[in-house]
């Protein structure tokens, strides 16, 4: 912990591994970090898949530490049942970053027999808080329920679209563009860019009227970094926003709220499983299924049980 804090990557590492399995391990360290985080500003950013989140990031990520920040970078990758190795594209992506103590980045896979391993990167999140990065920032791309969730731990959301990939419908439909706080038309070096930021306007305009927050939507082109420089500007200006507003402390309440409803939720689950083998369980199916039981009584019976 103490070697994880002075900005060891490999004692960081080793706290991940304790946070990515549920239970008493991951509680007690959670336990240990809650009074050192909070410091951090932390940044979703998400975008169907190849709309250049990895080399946006990187490019975010060098400009954020060429004014001196510490950054950490979480990346869910939907296709891999893996944590730890970074998958291919990150590792090319932000190679660059690779030999910088001043940069931090892990690769979380959210599929597989385990099955939601990024559903730590919110705890992965405040361990790199706690251990003095002064920006976290979590790219995932936005498919499905559980990244969704992550995203929405962020304090500034940021979504990427691209022309020509008739993205804007998709996402729209996956119910993501509500979350966005800054919208980023991506590879606007491609034909159609100005055309989509346009809709976006549109759709914005008509979405957002008389709120205290507009999303802006900027043109960039990663690959080069042209736009960086306003996207960074953005994310202050939305900082600041926040703090001036009192909606970056709601948005932390509401977090708060919402963990502790997840570590009773989790609680509970460990404890009753304990109590529940699966011939138990076969035991109580049968009673249901002859009609002299019924679901809600019996997990009534074992949440009762559990004090
Ligand atoms: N033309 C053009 N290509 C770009 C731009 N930004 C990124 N790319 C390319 O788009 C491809 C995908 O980029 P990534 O950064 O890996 O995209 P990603 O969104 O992180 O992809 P996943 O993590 O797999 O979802 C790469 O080949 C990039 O070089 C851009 O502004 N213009
Ligand atoms: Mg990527």
């Amino acid at each position: 912990m103490e070697r994880a804090l002075k900005g060891d990557f490999v004692a960081i590492g080793k706290l991940i591994s304790v946070l990515e399995k549920e239970g008493e391990e991951r509680r007690e360290l959670l336990k240990e970090i809650a009074p050192l985080v909070g410091k951090a500003y932390y940044i979703g950013i998400t975008g169907a898949p190849g709309v250049g989140k990895s080399t946006l990031v990187d490019k975010m990520v060098g400009f954020l530490r060429g004014e001196g920040y510490k950054v950490g970078v979480i990346a869910i990758d939907p296709s891999s049942p893996f944590s730890g190795g970074a998958f291919l594209g990150d590792r090319l992506r932000m190679q660059r970053h690779a030999t910088d103590p001043g940069v931090f980045i892990r690769s979380m896979g959210s599929r597989g027999a385990l099955g939601g391993l990024s559903k730590a990167a919110p705890y992965v999140a405040k361990l790199l808080d706690a251990c003095g990065f002064d920006f976290i920032i979590l790219e995932t791309v936005g498919a499905g329920q559980s990244e969704v969730d992550i995203v929405k731990t962020a304090d500034t959301v940021i979504i990427v679209l691209v022309p020509g990939m008739g993205d804007e419908v998709q996402i729209i439909k996956a119910g993501i563009m509500e979350i966005g706080d800054i919208f980023v038309v991506n590879k606007s070096d491609k034909e159609g860019a100005q055309k989509l930021t346009r809709e976006l306007e549109t759709w914005i305009e008509l979405g957002y009227k008389g709120a205290s927050w507009v999303p802006p939507v900027l043109m960039t082109i990663a690959e080069n970094g042209t736009g960086v420089d306003k996207l960074i500007n953005a994310l202050k200006g939305h900082r600041k926003y926040l703090l001036e507003s009192g909606e970056l402390e709601k948005r932390r309440r509401k977090r708060i709220a919402e963990e502790i409803s997840k570590a009773v939720e989790d609680m509970l689950k460990e404890r009753i499983v304990k109590n529940l083998n699966k011939e138990q369980m076969n035991l109580y199916v049968d009673l249901v299924l002859n009609g002299k039981r019924d679901p809600y009584s019996i997990a009534e019976e074992l949440v009762n049980n559990l004090y």
